[in-house]
């Protein structure tokens, strides 16, 4: 089993580079924003909880987040290895990631985190919002609070992937071929 987490700032570009490298390398795509938003969608009351949480800017908690990961991961026990896009987004999420794969220090396979700068983020996620209607990307308050949220609580999960040697930084700006080149060369220096 070979496991990738995608990292990076809100719009950095975690969910467009996945749905290139599922298609490539064959591993199921576990996005915890898109797992969310399909709960909205369905009015659960877990998407109840959420939705108030999201369009604050803050994250969901992580209870919530760690219960939905391990039914995923339940529900493809014969996948050849998990995309994870967007989780673990808190030091608390990587530890039970850990325990729910039976990963001895942290066994993924490659922790990729895509740079980019603060102001390009912003100007992305407004950019999507004038057409996605996630009602996350149209106010650049929220869009600020995500960003804060993320450098409070989400940069220390890079800080967890170091001590085990997992992490590799990819410039996250230019264009989308060209860093998914980049993305393509660090995994196949690692896979086989
Ligand atoms: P996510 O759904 O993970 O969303 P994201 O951070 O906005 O997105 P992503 O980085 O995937 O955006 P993308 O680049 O595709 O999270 C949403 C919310 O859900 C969070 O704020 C939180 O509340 C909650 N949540 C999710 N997971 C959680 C967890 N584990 N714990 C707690 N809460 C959680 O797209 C951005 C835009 O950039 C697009 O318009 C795209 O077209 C564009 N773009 C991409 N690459 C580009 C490039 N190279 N150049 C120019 N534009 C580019």
């Amino acid at each position: 089993m070979f496991h990738i987490i995608l990292f990076g700032p809100p719009g950095s570009g975690k969910g467009t580079q996945s749905e290139k490298l599922i298609a490539e390398y064959g591993l199921i795509h576990l996005s915890t924003g898109n797992l969310l938003r399909s709960e909205i969608a369905n009015k659960t009351a877990l998407g109840l909880e959420a939705k108030s949480v999201m369009d604050k800017g803050q994250l969901v908690p992580d209870e919530v987040v760690i219960g939905m990961i391990s039914s995923q991961l339940d529900a493809h026990a014969d996948a050849k290895g998990f995309l994870f896009d967007g989780f673990p987004r808190t030091v608390a999420q990587a530890e039970a990631l850990d325990k729910l794969l039976k990963l001895k220090n942290s066994g993924i396979g490659v922790f990729l985190a895509l740079d980019v700068s603060e102001e390009e983020l912003v100007k992305r996620l407004l950019g999507r919002g004038l057409t996605s209607g996630r009602s996350d990307d149209t106010d650049e308050a929220v869009i600020r609070a995500r960003i804060t949220e993320y450098n409070a609580k989400t940069t220390a999960v890079a800080d967890y992937y170091k001590q085990f040697d997992k992490v590799v930084n990819v410039p996250g700006e230019g264009s989308i071929d060209d860093i998914y080149a980049s993305l393509k060369t660090q995994i196949d220096a690692r896979m086989h």
